[in-house]
């Protein structure tokens, strides 16, 4: 059963992209959290960051890469951003394919909200 993501990547869902190149595929959330909300998601279906395995260290750094590109394209880079992976129930994740929010325009406050 593809991902969502999966099937943005195939051109089978509409999403607005902002890069793409042989690793990875990037568009706007649909849900967005602030101004700027991108996220960066490897063409290779892993569901989670605890799926990662030694030999996607080079994709790894590449989604960090096309992360930092990004923010200097959409004009968050100097006035910050926040980089997270969700893994799973208690990290909030929804779609179980790896993927990297690029979150910015607007000051985020606290890392984690105090409970
Ligand atoms: P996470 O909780 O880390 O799994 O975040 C999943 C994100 O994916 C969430 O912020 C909303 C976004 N999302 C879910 N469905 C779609 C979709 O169909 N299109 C786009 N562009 N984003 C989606």
């Amino acid at each position: 059963m593809p991902t969502i993501f999966e099937k943005i990547i195939a051109g089978e869902l509409p999403a607005t992209i902002v890069h793409r190149d042989d690793q990875v595929v990037a568009f706007h959330d649909i849900r967005p959290a602030a101004p700027v909300h991108v996220l960066i998601v490897p063409r290779k279906p892993i569901p989670t960051v605890d799926d990662v395995t030694d030999e996607d260290q080079p994709l790894m750094g590449h989604m960090v890469l096309v992360a930092r590109d990004l923010a200097r394209q959409l004009g968050v880079a100097q006035s910050g951003y926040r980089l997270i992976f969700n893994c799973n129930a208690h990290g909030g994740q929804e779609v179980y394919h790896l993927h990297l929010h690029l979150i910015g325009g607007r000051p985020l406050g606290r890392m984690i909200a105090q409970t």
